[in-house]
């Protein structure tokens, strides 16, 4: 397949203003009745209509009722002989495909007993033929048609007009969409479901019915969505002054998905994971998860829906925008100054674990790509979250009230429009004519055309005679494929200055008569920017890129002392935080290259690498009387082994495993009367509820837990594993009970094996606790080369289903994605393990198998012997004719 460039869009020959559906539903045959009014552009030069169709049987297409002649050049259904002029015809098309085969899940299929459809982005052409583009935006009525017995309950978009009986026990429903939307949107529901319903009102007095429909037996499961869904509406009125255009909303949940959730208008479908939750069943994370992915599919109706992409190159518009509109969601709700830090520490931790590696590795490409074989492939951590980050930075730039008069604005000029990157950059923009985003519009739109992560580097000097400090920034951004060279960007940082004692200094710039606040954020335009602050009575401690106020790595050489007063003192808490990563990281990695520090022969290191300043400090922080659980959480959690890895040149994937769990070692031990007093100090008192202060203290007391138990195995301490497996049986909740059985899994102790069998037998019939099970498994700390055959093992359990996506990603994923200690095997078997199971999925379902394929996307950055044997494994990958277009594009772009 040969790659689309951003560069060739051009409008579409024809526009498409209304469709008319009608499915008769069946697993085997579904046939499926498109009449469309069809007219030409104008604005295009004439040509013949290009419909595109997948995998469809063609049995008939009219033309103002009578008889065409047509071609089927591929995917194309070519009809030449149409209509002069501009006047609209009417264009019938009846096809049949085959839902029960579809093991993709794009397009129309069935997911136990129901059918489901996914269309994003362009699975629509599998159900139809059609301007599958998302710049056609057409009006949808749509007749369903399906045994009554087997198929009770009949959804599609918009409202229900019409429902009734037909003969042979089948029935029918008939919706409409009261809003124009581009096919990708289209969405249909058959089978046997229930709902939870909610009548609101709104602000502006109007009503609608919310439903979430899920299978019969998990209806009790489905009050956090419901909230969710209501507090995501009461948000986005209350920011935004975005009110639900619809009268009737729903959300619909299955198992079989390849994603979270899909906005389709008025209809969300739902990966289970992001709808089901009761305090037994799911953790603090997955109430979280499901208050975040929620909003998000709920705010896609103002962005993405109303106004939405004009070609996929844009499809950040839509995907950067409403995560930074969840983030901020979420961050709202959480409420506390602490907990949006806490919040944002956590969406930062993503965007340099996932993110920053994706934009140095073969993948690396623009918010805003230019070129792609496979969209599917391109629904990636830069486009949602470095995306998100550049709509943080516009946010930074114009600020918050100046954001929603840009959102205001950009309403007012694109509801109802397909439009690009540029336009919502403009809008922003144009609602503050004087911000530095106004000021510096072209060349902050470089946030969307480069790749590559930029770096900051800040040299800091002191004058003590003069009183004045003068810190230099300077920005540079490496290569990556296809931009060798890159012009600066537009960075906001965000600072203040510490003196020795922590205490925040007044900051006042050269030629500024009075000082101002402690903060201020500066904007880096130019290759380098040089502040002089004065009235600087000592040498200060600078606070740099406060709460990430940019996607950029900053290098600064800080000393040891002066990360401990940033870690004892910074007011600003996502710097509180970093200083504290620093200060590991910087261990880690000089551990990592320090050769006098070896492994045993059980491949561990015996010896203490963290000084005692950062053990003390460490315990400063978990005994502090201020700050919160959560946050103490955050800074006692070891930087990631590949948040690691990336800091490095040369990665041994094996050393790193060794160092970083010598790290963990030696703070178990070392702090083992203070994680025992914060396992007491954070014990639940009264209801569950997973609000952000009460996870906080269980995600503390689960990660003391782990400590303990990791201490016991090294002191052979029987005391603490007991306790944690008691723990284990009572445990209230789900978050408990799983911290008490990934403590024993992950210290590896004996108790593992009965706390597995048992909550295997307690939970053998709830799916999504099954994937828990068996991802804490593949996802299970190396001892010995021991997860692989476990992972093996794992496959041939009778629970084991590669066709579901939550379960091959929790076994196969867990181990080759997010498992680098027992993944990367001095023998290659990990890659070998890899190669095979890319290649089982791709001959299922491509999607899934091409997010696998990106497993060894850093490939090149090993040391040998892994370099090696990971590029074969790749290459044996490369080498089958077959591969879909999703897989080849990934493994062609890591070899190249
Ligand atoms: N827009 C969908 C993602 C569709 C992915 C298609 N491969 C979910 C979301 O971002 O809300
Ligand atoms: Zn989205």
């Amino acid at each position: 397949a040969k790659a689309i460039e951003r560069l060739d869009y051009a409008p579409p020959a024809f526009w498409i203003d209304s469709v008319d559906l009608t499915f008769d539903l069946d697993p085997a045959k579904t046939r499926v009745l498109n009449k469309m009014q069809v007219r030409r552009n104008s604005a295009a030069a004439p040509q013949a209509l290009r419909l595109l169709g997948q995998e469809l049987n063609l049995a008939r297409v009219l033309v103002n009722g009578a008889g065409t002649s047509f071609k089927i050049e591929g995917d194309e259904l070519v009809l030449e002989n149409l209509p002069e002029g501009d006047a609209p015809f009417a264009l019938e098309i009846f096809t049949t495909c085959a839902p029960a085969k579809n093991t993709q899940l794009s397009g129309l299929y069935v997911s136990q007993g129901t059918f489901f459809t996914q269309c994003e982005a362009e699975g629509f052409r599998r159900i139809t033929y059609f301007l599958d583009r998302p710049d056609v935006m057409a009006s949808y009525q749509v007749l369903l048609r399906a045994s009554k017995a087997d198929y009770p309950v009949l959804l599609s978009n918009g409202n229900l007009v019409e429902s009734g009986e037909l003969d042979d026990g089948r029935h029918f429903a008939r919706w409409q969409d009261p809003h124009k939307k581009p096919s990708y949107l289209f969405a249909l529901v058959a089978g046997k479901l229930v709902a939870r319903e909610q009548q609101i009102t709104s602000r502006a007095g109007n009503k609608h019915l919310l439903q979430v429909w899920v299978r019969p037996g998990d209806l009790g499961k489905t009050e956090h969505a419901m909230n969710s869904l209501m507090a995501s509406i009461a948000w986005d009125e209350a920011r935004f002054g975005l009110t639900l255009d619809l009268e009737r909303f729903m959300i619909v949940a299955t198992s079989d998905f390849n994603m979270g959730a899909m906005e389709n208008k008025g209809l969300n479908i739902f990966n289970t994971k992001y709808v089901l939750a009761s305090e037994a069943t799911a953790t603090d994370t997955d109430f979280a998860n499901i208050e975040s992915v929620v909003g998000h599919e709920y705010f896609h109706n103002w962005t993405g829906n109303r106004v939405t992409c004009r070609d996929w190159f844009q499809l950040s518009l839509k995907e950067g925008l409403t995560v930074f509109r969840d983030q901020e969601f979420s961050q709202d709700m959480a409420g506390s100054p602490s907990a949006r830090a806490v919040k944002r520490i956590e969406d930062v931790r993503v965007l340099r674990t996932a993110q920053f590696p994706e934009d140095a590795g073969p993948m690396a490409h623009p918010v805003r790509p230019d070129s792609y074989v496979e969209i599917n492939n391109f629904y990636t951590v830069t486009i949602y979250e470095k995306g998100a980050e550049v709509v943080r930075m516009q946010h930074r730039l114009v600020g918050r009230e100046g954001f929603a008069r840009g959102m205001k604005l950009y309403f007012e000029r694109h509801d109802g429009q397909a439009v690009t990157c540029d336009d919502f950059a403009q809008a922003i923009a144009d609602a503050n004519p004087a911000s530095p985003l106004a000021l510096h519009l072209e060349q902050f739109k470089r946030w969307y055309s480069q790749a590559g992560t930029p770096h900051v580097k800040a040299v800091g000097q002191y004058d003590a005679d003069a009183g004045r400090y003068t810190l230099t920034l300077s920005q540079s951004c490496a290569a990556t494929p296809g931009q060798p060279n890159k012009l600066p960007f537009v960075i906001p940082v965000a600072l203040g200055l510490l003196d020795a004692q922590g205490k925040a200094l007044p900051l006042q710039l050269d030629g500024e008569a009075t000082a101002g606040s402690t903060e201020r954020t500066v904007v880096l335009t130019e290759e380098s920017l040089t502040l002089g602050f004065v009235n600087v009575t000592s040498q200060p401690v600078p606070s740099l890129l406060r709460g990430f106020s940019a996607p950029v790595v900053l290098d600064h050489d800080y000393s040891d002392t002066e990360l401990l007063t940033l870690l004892a003192h910074d007011g600003d808490a996502f710097n509180r935080w970093e200083a504290g990563q620093r200060l590991m990281l910087r261990i880690a990695i000089n551990a990592i290259a320090d050769s006098t520090i070896t492994e045993g022969a059980n491949g561990q290191i015996d010896q203490n690498l963290l000084p005692d300043a950062l053990v003390q400090a460490m315990r400063a922080v978990l005994r502090h009387p201020q700050l919160d659980a959560a946050f103490k959480e955050l800074v006692l959690t070891l930087p990631s082994e590949s948040y690691i890895a990336e800091q490095l040149t040369q990665v041994d994937p094996q050393r790193v495993h060794a160092v970083r769990e010598a790290l963990r070692l030696q703070l178990a031990l070392s702090l083992q009367a203070d994680w025992a007093w914060a396992w007491d100090e954070h014990q639940a008192s009264g209801a569950y509820r997973p609000d952000a202060t009460s996870s906080g203290r269980r995600a503390l007391a689960g990660l003391a837990l782990a400590m303990l138990c990791l201490a016991a195995r090294a002191t052979g301490d029987e005391v603490w594993p007991g306790k944690t497996y008691q723990r284990f049986k009572i445990a209230a909740n789900m978050t408990d009970r799983f911290n008490a059985l990934s403590a024993l899994v992950m210290s590896g102790h004996e108790l593992a094996q009965p706390a597995l069998a048992r909550f295997h037998a307690l939970f053998k019939d709830d799916a999504l606790v099954l994937d828990k099970w068996f991802a804490l498994q593949a996802g299970s700390t190396d001892r010995g080369g021991n997860v692989l055959p476990a992972v093996k093992a794992l496959l041939k359990h009778p629970d084991f289903h590669i066709k579901n996506p939550n379960r091959a990603r929790s076994v196969i994923f867990s181990y080759c994605s997010a498992n680098p200690g027992a993944f990367h095997r001095r023998d290659a078997a990990g890659y070998v393990f890899w190669a095979e199971r890319v290649l089982e999925l791709d001959a299922l379902n491509p999607q899934v198998a091409a997010r696998l394929a990106r497993a060894l996307d850093r490939w090149s950055k090993l040391a040998e012997p892994y370099r090696t044997a990971a590029r074969e494994a790749i290459a044996r990958v490369a080498a089958k004719a077959d591969l879909s277009n999703d897989v080849r594009e990934v493994v062609t772009r890591a070899l190249a």
